[in-house]
């Protein structure tokens, strides 16, 4: 799977507190008209052994526990998005961490007010990215395809 240039590739999960409040059509609508590729899609259930290595970098936090039991509380949508440094414009779209102050426009900073529950994960690197789509996702469930609106999404010298 190729992971480099139009090809880069960042993994998004619509969480939980997205799925109650109905929000997975405004998050998905958000990368669809940035001009990014939806390569895989899936609805799927959190384990303590997949949140563990999604989450490792926090293993150490108090909230550790009380994240991943978040986490665990509703199936999330898991998704992969594909275009040029996608792994950066997806962080910016969904905005930093703490929602209530994250900036307005961004997804975190229109539609969410907390630490934890703040409505998306994306990758935050290319090499992390890479990682995190092979966690979550088989090579069979990414799907490669040719997106119509790429000649105006993008200049002939980017594609
Ligand atoms: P990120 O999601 O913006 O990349 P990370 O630091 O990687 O932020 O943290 C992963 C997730 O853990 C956050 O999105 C949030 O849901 C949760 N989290 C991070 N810091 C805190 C905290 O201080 N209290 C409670 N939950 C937190
Ligand atoms: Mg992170």
């Amino acid at each position: 799977m190729e992971f480099d240039g139009v090809r880069e590739k960042t993994l998004v999960l619509v969480k939980p507190d997205a799925i109650q409040r109905g929000l997975i059509g405004e998050i998905v609508g958000r990368f669809e008209r940035k001009g990014l590729k939806l390569v895989g899609i899936k609805m799927m259930s959190l384990d303590d052994e997949l949140l563990g290595k999604h989450y490792s970098h926090l293993a150490d936090k108090d909230f550790f526990p009380s994240l991943k039991n978040f986490m665990k509380s509703s199936p999330v949508i898991a998704m992969v998005w594909e275009g040029l440094e996608v792994v950066t414009a997806v962080r910016l779209l969904c905005g930093i961490t703490k929602a209530r102050t994250a900036e307005a426009g961004s997804i975190r900073g229109d539609l969410a007010m907390s630490v934890s529950c703040n409505v998306v994960h994306a990758s935050d690197s290319v090499e992390n990215a890479e990682k995190e789509v092979n966690r979550f996702f088989t090579e069979d469930e990414l799907h490669r395809y040719n997106k119509a609106e790429y000649e105006h999404v993008y200049a002939d010298d980017e594609r």
